[in-house]
């Protein structure tokens, strides 16, 4: 039971926030190799192997680079994914989820 004075709203009328996405960033290093992280790309990120080459070769000239955007548990995922195959496989290769 509300209390005396207290107010029930019944419908909210503001629309629904849309939910926030997530950019998953690929890390450039100096050890893992252009084709793993091409790999990555067409595995864990759906990229088409020329879309995969243009990703890889934008990280590798400036550092860093979009591998995709997501819903927050799926770019978190996909993250978690990246660093646990490159460990795996042996490669230092970093990424991150960032707010979009
Ligand atoms: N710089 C690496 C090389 O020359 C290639 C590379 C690209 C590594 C992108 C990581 O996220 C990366 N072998």
């Amino acid at each position: 039971m509300p209390t005396p004075g207290e107010q029930l709203q019944e419908r909210v009328r503001t629309k629904q926030q849309e939910p926030k996405r997530y950019k998953v960033i690929l890390l450039n290093d100096d050890y893992t190799t252009m084709e793993f992280v091409m790999e990555v790309l067409e595995s864990v990120f759906e990229k088409s192997p020329a879309e995969a080459y243009r990703i890889m070769m934008h990280v590798h000239t400036n550092g860093r680079g979009v591998a995709g955007i997501y819903a927050w548990e799926v770019a978190e995922t996909k993250t978690e994914t990246v660093i646990s195959l490159a460990r795996r496989a042996g490669y230092p290769l970093q990424a991150v989820t960032e707010e979009d």
